[in-house]
């Protein structure tokens, strides 16, 4: 059986950005994952996964984060075991969000942003926010679990403008 049919099990999301110029102010961004239920599938999350905030079961986890995108590889890394959720999830969106400071920074004004979707060694999406330049978070990823049970990729690029991290961890399921 191809993987086609089996659907996907375990997925890495990796955020790159360069660091801002020097004497700015650091810009830093965050993977957010939001998970739902059937019960709610676009309405409020269950649970969001992000610097701050855990998986309760530990099936989604943020390996690695960044206040300033310094370094060389990853800036932000975030593995999602998805065929470890519990039967009640249906839906993870996944997203990134710019802290804010004065005004809005936008996706426009963070040096070379790029995320990526992986699975072993395919790539379901890379992602350089050209298409969102007037956001300060977007949407990149969906993952959904169908009837029969698998897990499936779809992308799920939106913007959100003038939207705080913690908004869109709200508003995020309306992907
Ligand atoms: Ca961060």
């Amino acid at each position: 059986m191809g993987s086609a049919n089996k659907g996907l099990s375990k997925v890495e999301v990796v955020l790159k950005w360069d660091p801002s110029p020097l004497g700015a102010p650091d810009h830093d961004l965050d993977l957010i994952a939001g998970t739902f239920t059937a019960a709610d599938p676009h309405g409020t999350p269950d649970y969001l996964v992000h610097f701050d905030s855990r998986s309760p079961d530990g099936t989604i986890t943020l390996n690695r984060d960044s206040k300033t995108g310094q370094g060389f590889g990853a800036d932000e890394e975030m593995t999602l075991e998805l065929d470890r959720l519990g039967e009640a999830y249906v839906r993870v969106i996944v997203g990134v969000a710019i802290q804010q400071g004065d005004g809005d920074l936008t996706f426009a004004e963070v040096a070379n942003p790029e995320v990526s979707v992986v699975e072993d060694r395919d790539e379901l999406l890379a992602y350089d926010f050209g298409e969102t330049p007037g956001a300060t978070a977007a949407t990149v990823a969906e993952f959904f679990r169908e009837p029969g049970g698998v897990w499936r990729f779809r992308r799920a690029v939106r913007g959100f403008e003038r939207t705080d991290p913690q908004t869109f961890g709200r508003r995020m399921g309306e992907a």
